[in-house]
């Protein structure tokens, strides 16, 4: 594809390779875009709304502190996706049941997870955010979609991705065939393919973690943090980068080489991150990009989760580093 491929070309294109593919895919990747768009600009002038801005008073089903923005995004999303067909239901971060959409509840295909909001808490301090989103297919069409439908292994993911709301905006996907990365020219108000195939760098550039929690931590994920810390062999350039924000911490590692942990300590055993729209949809990025996601023990993708909410320890890019940790930790386990 030469010249400037625009994300609804590129979709289009692979639709066209793929037999048999009816179109729907295209259109629902398309009106997710359209939400992430609006809600990119709703990012970019947040400082300057009121009505954007803030939490919003009550505490969502994670006992967090909801934000504006998390519920405008929630919102929107939940809005864009519920005309369409091919949908038939939707679990979100800030929802505590599953949502039935309105044209597609019966019919659709598709069972869509996301966290409208990632990273809530750099919304208020202009530090970036990002959407992050995964798509599977149910096999129970013709009935209302039960939240068992959405309690099954990240391998039946038929795409999942994220948008990353930084100095500019960033839609970076999957759908099993590689990673590829389109940035949000907001004059002409379309993603512009940027990055066309996105491989993971064999290197250790950053790793990131909470080092707030390091009192909390397991001698193997202390050992695991002393080794990359050490500016030895590979961890001679090796720098602490933590942004707070998943999809922020991740897209610079897939991009640079290196390895985010949130791990299951002596306070969160089950860590903080949600297996179902968190965990799944990084993990497929970065299998695809070449690295890897555990939980310490497990590939993140065969867990099916059991519940919406799941939480999950989370070891997270480059593979050298993920089997490092699975080893260090080994011996942490029960
Ligand atoms: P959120 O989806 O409510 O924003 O919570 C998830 C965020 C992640 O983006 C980030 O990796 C993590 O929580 C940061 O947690 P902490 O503040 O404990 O370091
Ligand atoms: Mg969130």
């Amino acid at each position: 594809m030469a010249g400037l491929v625009t994300l609804s070309r590129y979709v289009l294109q692979r639709e066209r390779d793929v037999e048999g593919a009816t179109g729907d895919f295209t259109l629902l990747l398309s009106h997710l875009a359209l939400a992430m768009k609006v809600v990119s600009r709703e990012v970019a002038r947040a400082g300057l709304l009121d009505a954007v801005l803030g939490k919003t008073g009550d505490t969502n089903v994670q006992g967090e502190q909801v934000a504006k923005l998390d519920v405008l995004a929630n919102d929107l999303l939940i809005e864009v996706l519920s005309d369409l067909p091919m949908v038939a239901a939707i679990a979100s971060e800030e929802e505590e049941h599953i949502r039935h959409t309105r044209a597609g509840r019966l019919t659709g295909k598709y069972l869509i997870c996301f966290d409208p909001l990632d990273g809530s808490s750099n919304i208020d301090v202009n530090v970036t955010i990002g959407t992050i989103f995964s798509i599977r297919r149910r096999e129970t069409v013709g009935v209302e979609a039960t939240p068992e439908d959405f309690l099954r292994p990240g391998t039946e993911q038929v795409a999942a991705g994220y948008c990353v709301y930084g100095s500019s905006t960033m839609l970076v996907f999957t759908t099993g065939q590689g990673v590829v990365g389109f940035t949000l020219d907001p004059q002409v108000g379309e993603f512009i393919l940027s990055h066309p195939e996105i491989r993971i760098p064999d290197s250790c550039t950053a790793w990131s973690a909470n080092v707030g929690n390091a009192r909390h931590w397991l001698p193997g994920t202390l050992a695991f943090q002393e080794t990359v810390t050490s500016g030895e062999g590979r961890y001679k350039r090796t720098s602490l980068r933590y942004v707070g924000t998943l999809v922020a911490d991740f897209h610079r590692n897939l991009l640079q080489g290196g390895v985010f942990f949130y791990p299951g300590d002596r306070k969160s055993p089950r860590g903080k991150l949600r297996l179902l729209y968190e965990a799944h949809p990084l993990a497929f990025v970065a299998e695809q990009a070449g690295g890897k996601a555990t939980d310490g023990t497990r590939r993140i993708m065969e867990i099916a989760g059991d519940g919406l909410h799941t939480r999950v320890p989370l070891i997270l890019g480059n593979s050298h580093e993920v089997e490092l940790f699975d080893r260090f930790t080994a011996a942490d386990r029960p």
